[in-house]
């Protein structure tokens, strides 16, 4: 018998049992022998079995939470059931994406929204979702995430799971300190990165001081048009000082927002002729700055007319943030990257990359220094310095290398460490103080995780009220985790049960991602979310969350064409198991305008609809309209057919686009 099996708790036993018996019921009655022999055989401990137990969920059972995860450079958003861990769907934004008939299309229009510089973008970064929130609290509608490489913004409706818009900043080329909304989702939010001219012109590096800006953006929600409105949105100049991380204050500190930067040493690199790399001169300094800034004073500001136009966008200039009172900054800790809000928005906890503390700001404190002017200095734009003294409210020693924090219901707070690959457990003071059984600010454990954790995410951590109970670990490596599928190994999203206080805190389940690299999660409880089963009618069109009156109904499939123009239109219907018309009869040359409608009522009926060599390939969700429009530019004989398995004569939902020559 293998000998950690000898430790199994008649607990851990007993729970397996019922597991088995839940799973299983139809199977013969299984004794608890069966069970200890299946886990003697795989070599289980009672660990192993108790995490079975709080994650295994069998065929039907319905997750708790769905984790609304960055896709990373897939360009797009997952959709993770929790504690299963099962992926329910890849959110296709940025990127096309077939199996959705993203970008094939549907979806075109929505990615030409981001499309800048002459030629299509079709690939994204996302680093961070934001759900939306009424009242500090997801509120299950919206869902935001940024595109770093190109400093894009998507907009996602939880209706149906599908991008709506896209918007391009017009300042910047990249952006990080974004998404994350105001409390009621007022505004989405932005912050730059890579510091450049505006609109990315060029500009020497020599002049990089005078010529290249930092920025945040504040991209104004209308929530019902489900679209962000660019005409009451606009942007704050910033100095070059490379904002990474941001999060929105929320009560105590309500109508502000906090980003960090990493080189107010405004490094320019240039390894290859002496100068330090970027990764020494960014890093000089002992520290940077956390910007402070009054959003709900700007939005005053902006609305009073004293924004300049940058780029045809509203920009609030330094000079006018800093006399209307506006921005402020404070020195942070080495190399800072995650800037987190605690839940009452009394603290703002900052982790520098090269510190081994997470440091605590309080933000009465920081209000009372803003009235009070207490300032050690001023920038080199003009900006306050609030002295560092007068706003710190703690420093925990956390270990190596934090990056980003959440925070649990009962004071606990989670950091992320890089460079030790572990989750550190440490206890909050203040009004949290109470909930612990630790004292006030200290560091109480620290679990080890595979390997070089990124950010982590707590489920409703992000809210007024987070939910506790589970943490996930985002590590980009897993090493040894997996089977190597080559040597681009997934990397491992590790699901923690912060459930215990105290130092109980294992990791239970191991998710691989074997795809992009996701930075940061959102984690919903799942009856939030009230997605449409089906459209709502048929002839539903998705992107205008509409009925559309062109629609091909039952009875009006037809086939039509204009000589003189040389154009086809083509009014189709999709029902199990065929498409009316079957037969599509052009010639070379003429511009085809092809409505599609699925007329189906029943739960999960997708057809999809693909026509070879066109690119065409749509999926047509119960209810669902699309119009495709394309030129019949090479003659020849195309079927076109159905590409979901829908019925047992799914093979012969096809159909024959004739595509004539003319002499
Ligand atoms: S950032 S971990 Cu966007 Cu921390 Cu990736
Ligand atoms: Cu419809 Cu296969």
């Amino acid at each position: 018998m293998n000998p950690a099996f000898r430790v199994l708790s008649a607990r851990a036993l007993a729970l397996a049992l019922l597991l088995s018996v839940g799973a299983s019921s139809s199977l013969a009655f299984q004794s608890m022998d069966d069970v200890r022999a299946a886990a003697t055989a795989r070599g289980l401990t009672t660990a192993d079995l108790l995490a079975a137990a709080k994650t295994f969920t069998p065929s039907g059972m319905l997750d708790e939470y769905v984790m609304f995860s960055s896709g990373g450079h897939s360009g797009q958003v997952f959709a993770i059931g929790m504690p299963s861990m099962r992926l329910l769907k890849t959110i296709a934004v940025f990127t096309p994406e077939p199996w959705q008939g993203w970008g094939y299309g549907v979806g075109e229009e929505v990615m030409a929204g981001g499309d800048y510089g002459g030629e299509p973008v079709r690939w994204g970064d996302t680093h961070h979702p934001a759900l939306s929130e009424t009242a500090g609290d997801y509120d299950g509608q919206w869902l935001f995430i940024n595109d770093k490489i190109n400093a894009r913004v998507g907009v996602i409706d939880l209706r149906d799971f599908e991008a709506k818009q896209i918007v391009k900043n017009p300042l910047t080329v990249s952006d990080h300190g974004g998404t994350f909304v105001t409390p009621n989702t007022e505004y989405v939010i932005e912050g730059g990165q890579y510091a450049t001219p505006w609109g990315s012109a060029y500009a020497p590096l020599s002049e990089y001081k005078e010529s290249y800006h930092g920025s945040v953006t504040l991209w104004k929600f209308d929530r019902r048009a489900g679209r962000i409105d660019r005409s009451k949105s606009f942007a704050m100049e910033l100095p070059p000082y490379w904002q990474d991380l941001s999060d929105a204050g929320k009560g105590a500190s309500d109508g502000w927002f906090f980003l960090n930067s990493i080189n107010t040493e405004m490094a320019t690199g240039g390894i290859e002729s002496g100068n330090p790399p970027f990764e020494a001169g960014v890093s000089r300094n002992a520290t940077d700055y956390l910007h402070i800034i009054d959003w709900k004073g700007a939005e005053r500001v902006f609305q009073a007319g004293k924004a300049d136009m940058i780029e045809g966008f509203p920009v609030i200039s330094i000079k006018t943030a800093v006399a209307e009172g506006l921005i402020y900054l404070t020195p942070e800790p080495r190399s800072p990257h995650g800037v987190d809000v605690a839940p009452k928005g009394d603290f703002v906890v900052v982790s520098g990359k090269l510190d081994p503390h997470v440091t605590v700001y309080s933000t009465a404190k920081l209000k009372k220094a803003v009235a009070a002017k207490t300032f050690s200095g001023r920038d080199d734009w003009g900006i306050p310095i609030l002295d560092f003294d007068a706003v710190v409210e703690a420093q925990v020693e956390v270990g190596l290398g934090p990056l980003h924090t959440q925070f649990g219901p009962e004071g606990y707070a989670y950091t992320s460490l890089f460079l030790d690959s572990a989750v550190a457990r440490w206890t909050m003071g203040g009004s949290y103080g109470a909930g612990t059984p630790e004292p006030d600010w200290t560091l109480v454990h620290k679990t080890p995780v595979q390997y070089n954790v990124g950010h982590i995410g707590v489920a409703e951590g992000d809210t007024v009220s987070p939910d506790g109970k589970y943490l996930v670990a985002f590590n980009k490596w897993s090493v040894d985790r997996f089977l190597p599928p080559g040597p681009l190994l997934p990397q491992n999203f590790q699901l923690i049960d912060i459930a215990n206080q105290g130092t109980s805190m294992p990791v239970i389940y191991d998710m691989p991602i074997g795809m992009g690299e996701p930075h940061y999660a959102q984690i919903c409880k799942a009856d939030k979310l009230n997605p449409w089963k089906v459209y709502p009618e048929v002839g539903w069109d998705p992107l205008h969350q509409r009925a559309d009156l062109m629609a091909p109904k039952p009875g009006m499939e037809r086939v039509t064409r204009n000589d003189e123009e040389g154009s086809v239109e083509v009014f189709m219907t999709a029902v199990r198991s065929h498409f009316k018309p079957e037969h599509v009869a052009v010639k070379v040359g003429d511009t085809i305008t092809w409505r599609i409608t699925n007329i189906e009522r029943a739960v999960d009926a997708t057809h999809g609809f693909a026509i070879p060599q066109y690119n065409i390939n749509l999926s047509l969700e119960p209810g669902e309209t699309a119009t495709v429009e394309f030129t019949a530019h090479t003659a020849g004989t195309f079927p076109f057919y159905c590409s979901e398995f829908c019925s047992a004569l799914h093979l012969e939902m096809v159909g024959y686009l004739l595509v004539e020559p003319t002499e």
